[in-house]
């Protein structure tokens, strides 16, 4: 197993320039909020010259001299990822292409997919707030970053990758896939950092244990963790099985890749990186503004990137907010963890719920497997549920049926909601090499 590098040279440390930056990260609130008017005001100026952002300001009667205030925001339109779709592929662009070092593009399974676009200066500060973000998850120069996000038009890959560098780490650019390997090369290695969704996680500690390799022995310390909603269960999970701190790390194509927010030693939500991005909250029914501790939509504007500007984007992602300084000495917003994306709520029977409260009923339940589908139907008029679930390797057949109705009636008591439940054999719910497919919807439309 490889060794800590400890000492370490004068080019290391001046390359991990960028890690704890307290002259940013606790600022004061005023101080944030003018830095936020100014750089607003400026991003909504440069939106202006394209023709969406033109012709969608005029259409709600602003200019961007309506923007006085931070809470002038709100009288501006929202950008949605139809808007970006229409504008396919170069339409958004605020700078011309020539100057765009970097396309990324999202995966939609339907449709155009939308395309984001970098210039050099936009790479350059995705990759200090990506090295912001591992140092606030505890990441170090001295340490091995394996990185399992996908590479390619994902912005997990390259994201995470830059950042690590930025920082200081050594960094294995592994991407998804070929799980084997990749444990093979965490434990040879002796890597202190994971990066990859939780769902490829929980696959990785399997493989492993199929080859006789407890992650636990390791040097892992950290794993950054997201791209996708995961419960607490799912984190108790991960943290006991590789012997880890589970950090979670929030961000998105459109408003620029992972990074736009993360998790701290204070484990209590994920820092929002105000210099960079201004968040609000709102009703996803009405569009109206809502209290920082209400629970709602998540709508981010950019305010520096440069190739492409984004006012108001409606990301779909459901949380709430808390502007009270961390206990970790930051004052950046709190984003109180991701519930789930509004579109992927599910009503079933009249009660709603997310993918990730059903997750929540299930992790750690006596006798499953942390491995499941969420399989949507349609009987009538009315959209019904079932759960296929793992049951555990120890648990005897014979008592799957008990162990169906007992999860039943715990998802019935804890959520409100009727399903049905079928326990699967160990292996048989198809493994995650990214972003998991936890709902399958058989509905016809
Ligand atoms: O998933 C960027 C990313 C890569 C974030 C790696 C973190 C780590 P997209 O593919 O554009 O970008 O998907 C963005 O994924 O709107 C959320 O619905 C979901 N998502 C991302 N991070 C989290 C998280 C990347 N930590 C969409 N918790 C977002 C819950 C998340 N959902």
């Amino acid at each position: 197993m490889a060794t800590d590098k400890n000492n370490m040279s004068a080019e290391a440390v001046q390359r991990s320039a960028p890690m704890y930056q307290p002259e940013l990260e606790t600022m004061s609130r005023e101080a944030l909020q003018a830095l936020q008017l100014e750089r607003l005001q400026n991003i909504v100026t440069r939106a202006y010259g394209l023709d969406h952002y033109r012709q969608a300001f005029d259409a709600a009667g602003v200019t961007p001299g309506s923007l006085q205030c931070l809470d002038d925001l709100n009288k501006f339109p929202f950008t949605v990822k139809d808007d970006l779709r229409k504008n396919y592929p170069f339409g958004m662009l605020a700078t011309p292409r020539e100057e765009v070092v970097r396309l990324h593009a999202s995966s939609g399974t339907t449709g155009r997919p939308t395309v984001v676009g970098y210039t050099a200066g936009d790479i350059d500060t995705w990759t200090n707030l990506m090295a912001r973000s591992l140092a606030c998850a505890g990441a170090h120069a001295s340490h091995i970053l394996h990185n399992a996000y996908g590479y390619g038009l994902f912005t997990g890959g390259l994201g995470a990758h830059y950042g690590g560098e930025r920082l200081g780490c050594s960094v294995v650019p592994m991407s998804g896939g070929n799980t084997e390997k990749q444990v093979m090369l965490i434990n040879d290695f002796g890597a202190h950092v994971l990066c990859c969704t939780p769902s490829y996680a929980l696959n990785i500690v399997e493989i492993a244990l199929q080859q006789g390799i407890d992650l636990r022995d390791g040097n892992l310390k950290i794993g950054l963790f997201g791209g996708e909603p995961w419960s607490q269960g799912m984190r108790k999970e991960l943290e006991q099985s590789m012997g880890i701190k589970a950090v979670d790390i929030y961000g998105l194509s459109e408003i620029m890749g992972p990074g736009v927010a993360v998790g701290c030693s204070a484990e209590q939500g994920l820092h929002g990186w105000e210099d960079h991005f201004l968040f609000e909250l709102i009703d996803p029914q009405t569009g109206m503004a809502l209290p920082d501790d209400a629970e709602g939509e998540l709508v981010i504007t950019t305010l520096t990137k440069e190739a492409l500007p984004i006012i108001r984007y409606r990301t779909h992602d459901i949380t709430r907010l808390n502007k009270q300084q961390c206990e970790c000495g930051r004052t950046h917003v709190r984003i109180m963890g991701i519930a789930g994306r509004n579109d992927d709520m599910m009503i079933i029977r009249g009660v709603n719920v997310y993918p990730s409260q059903m997750e929540a009923a299930m992790i750690g339940f006596e006798g499953l497997a942390p491995h499941y589908q969420l399989i949507i139907q349609r009987e009538g008029v009315m959209d019904s549920l079932r759960v296929e679930v793992e049951a555990s390797p120890e648990l005897a057949m014979e008592d799957y049926s008990k162990v169906a109705l007992a999860l039943k009636h715990h998802i019935k008591s804890m959520i409100g909601v009727t399903c049905t439940v079928e326990l699967q054999s160990p292996g048989a719910v198809p493994r995650s090499m990214g972003k998991a497919v936890r709902v399958i919807d058989c509905r016809e439309n």
